[in-house]
C-alpha cells in the first residue's frame, strides 16, 4: 500500500478520498488554492499545502505545484478524483516520471481513451457494439458528405478530441452538413487544439447508460452494474440513479459483459466507466470510456455495498480486486440529486457566496456527501455543486419518495440551489414510471417556458426562460 497519498483536488471529493485513505490506514496531504483556505479537506487531511492563487490553472491545474507539494510531503501516489487533472495523461507522465504513483489507469490508456475516435477503434476490435456509421476520422466535407448519405440523415458529426457534448452538431441533412462540418471543425481546433472529426448515424431520444467497473493488476476486470444518466441539461448531470430503470437483467447482463470485454482487451487497471447510448429499441452502443472515479459513483456504491474509492485505490497499489464478478449483485436501488448553487429560474446561472444556513437531512438510507457547511463561502472560480444527496431504497418508487423528502428537509439559505427543480423531477409523472430520454429536463424547461409566456407570468419567469 502507499506511505502517503497527495489529493489533488477539493471539496465533496477530496473528503471522500481522505475518508477512504483513512480506513485504508493512510496519511493523507491536502492541496488548496487561497480561495479555499477555510475549506474543509485542508482541515481533514493529516497534511495540506497551499499551492498557489484562486485561478485553477494556477493551482488545482498546474502539474508542476501538485507534483512539487507531493514531493516536499514525501507522498507517494497523487489521486486526481475528478475534474481538473484527472483525465490529463501529461500530468499522469509527469508523476511516473517523479516516481510518483498516479491513481488511474496508465497515461497511455488515458491518452487513448481521451481520443473518441481511438476509443471506438480500440472497442469496435474488442467486440463492443458501436454506433452505426462510424468510419473513422474524416478527410474533409466531401468524405462527410459521401459516408452521411451511404448511412442516411440523421447523422451526428462529433470531434474526436471532444467528449461530453462538446464539438458535436446534429445534422438532419444534406444542407446541413458542410456547413456544420467547417463550424464543428473549428470549435474543435479552437477548444482541444484539435480538429480531427467522425460522423456516425444519430440516436435520437437515447438513454444515457454507463456501467462501473474496475480492473486490477492481475487482469481481473469487474463491473458493477450501470447508472443512468438521462437527466441531465446541457450535459450537466443533475439526477442519477442505478440501476436504470429501463434495463431488463438480459440487457444489463450484456451491456455489463461488452464493458467487460472492452476494458479486457486494453488491459485495464483502476476504476473506469463505460458510457453508452441505449436507443428506443434497446440496443445499445458504446459512447467513451471515462478513465476516473465519476461523481456520480455513489449509487453504485449504495446498490453494490462496495467502497469504490477504496478499492480503486487498493488495485492501483498492486493488490489483488477484493471481489469478483460473482460476488457482486445490485440489491435496492439508488438515486442521487447534484444540489448546485445555481437558479433554475435564471437559466441555471452559478450564484457563488455565502452560505447563511445550512441543514442536511439524514435517516435510514441517506448520504450526504459535501464539503459545506453554515457559513462557508462557496468561490467562484471553481464548479457550483454544493453537496451530493444520495438515498437507498428496496424499490425505486421507495426510493423516490426518500428523496423528495430528503430534498424538503435539505435547508441551505444565502444562494440559490436547485433543490425545488430536483424536487419537481420526481413528481413528473413520466419520471416516475421510468419513462425519459436524455431530452427529459429540456423538455420541462420547454413546457414551463410554455406556459409562462401563455399565462400571465411572473416577470421573473419570462425574463429568465431565455433562448
Ligand atoms: C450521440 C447522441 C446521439 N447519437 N451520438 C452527448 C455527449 C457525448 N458523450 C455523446 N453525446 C451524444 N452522442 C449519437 N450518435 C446523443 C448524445 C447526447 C447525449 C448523450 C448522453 C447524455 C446526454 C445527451 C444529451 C444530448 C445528446
Amino acid at each position: 500500500m502507499f506511505k502517503k497519498i497527495l489529493i489533488a483536488n477539493r471539496g465533496e471529493i477530496a473528503l471522500r478520498i481522505i475518508r477512504a485513505c483513512r480506513e485504508l490506514g493512510v496519511p493523507t496531504v491536502a492541496v488548496y488554492s487561497e480561495a479555499d483556505r477555510e475549506s474543509l479537506h485542508v482541515r481533514f487531511a493529516d497534511e495540506a499545502v497551499c499551492i498557489g492563487p484562486p485561478q485553477s490553472n494556477l493551482s488545482y491545474l498546474d502539474p508542476r505545484r501538485i507534483i512539487s507539494a507531493a514531493e516536499v510531503t514525501n507522498a507517494d501516489a497523487i489521486h486526481p478524483g475528478y475534474g481538473f487533472l484527472a483525465e490529463n495523461a501529461e500530468f499522469a507522465e509527469m508523476c511516473a516520471d517523479c516516481d510518483m504513483t498516479f491513481i488511474g489507469p496508465a497515461p497511455a490508456m488515458i491518452r487513448q481513451m481521451g481520443d473518441k475516435a481511438e476509443a471506438k477503434d480500440r472497442m469496435r476490435k474488442a467486440g463492443v457494439p458501436i454506433v452505426p456509421g462510424y468510419d473513422g476520422i474524416l478527410s474533409g466535407p466531401d468524405e462527410a458528405l459521401a459516408l452521411a448519405k451511404k448511412i442516411g440523415f440523421p447523422v451526428m458529426l462529433k470531434a474526436s478530441a471532444g467528449g461530453g457534448g462538446r464539438g458535436m452538431r446534429l445534422c438532419f441533412s444534406e444542407d446541413d452538413l458542410v456547413g456544420n462540418y467547417h463550424a464543428a471543425k473549428s470549435e474543435a481546433e479552437a477548444c482541444f487544439n484539435n480538429g480531427a472529426m467522425y460522423l456516425e448515424k444519430a440516436i435520437i431520444g437515447p438513454h444515457h447508460v454507463e456501467v462501473q467497473l474496475m480492473g486490477d493488476k492481475f487482469g481481473n476486470v469487474v463491473h458493477f452494474g450501470e447508472r443512468d444518466c438521462s437527466i441531465q441539461r446541457r450535459h450537466q448531470k443533475l439526477l442519477e440513479e442505478s440501476p436504470s430503470p429501463l434495463l431488463t437483467d438480459d440487457l444489463r447482463g450484456r451491456m455489463g459483459q461488452a464493458a467487460v470485454l472492452g476494458a479486457q482487451s486494453v488491459n485495464y487497471l483502476g476504476a473506469g466507466t463505460v458510457e453508452f447510448l441505449v436507443d428506443q429499441e434497446m440496443n445499445f452502443y458504446f459512447m467513451e470510456m471515462n478513465t476516473r472515479i465519476q461523481v456520480e459513483h455513489p449509487v453504485t456504491e449504495e446498490v453494490t455495498g462496495i467502497d469504490l474509492v477504496k478499492e480503486q485505490i487498493r488495485v492501483v497499489a498492486g493488490e489483488k480486486m477484493s471481489v469478483t464478478q460473482a460476488d457482486v449483485s445490485l440489491s435496492g436501488h439508488s438515486i442521487e440529486c447534484r444540489i448546485n448553487a445555481e437558479d433554475p429560474n435564471k437559466d441555471f446561472r452559478p450564484g457563488p457566496g455565502k452560505i447563511t444556513s445550512f441543514h442536511v437531512p439524514g435517516g435510514f438510507g441517506v448520504r450526504v456527501d459535501t464539503a459545506a457547511y453554515a457559513g462557508y463561502v462557496i468561490p467562484p472560480y471553481y464548479d457550483s455543486m454544493i453537496a451530493k444527496l444520495i438515498v437507498r431504497a428496496d424499490t425505486r418508487k421507495e426510493a423516490i419518495v426518500k428523496m423528495i423528502h430528503a430534498l424538503d428537509e435539505f435547508v441551505i439559505e444565502g444562494v440559490p440551489t436547485t433543490i425545488d427543480f430536483q424536487r419537481r423531477i420526481l413528481g413528473e409523472k413520466d419520471f416516475v414510471a421510468g419513462k425519459f430520454d436524455t431530452s427529459f429536463v429540456e423538455r420541462m424547461l420547454e413546457a414551463d417556458e410554455k406556459s409562462s409566456t401563455k399565462s400571465v407570468a411572473s416577470p421573473d419567469k419570462t425574463t429568465a426562460t431565455k433562448s
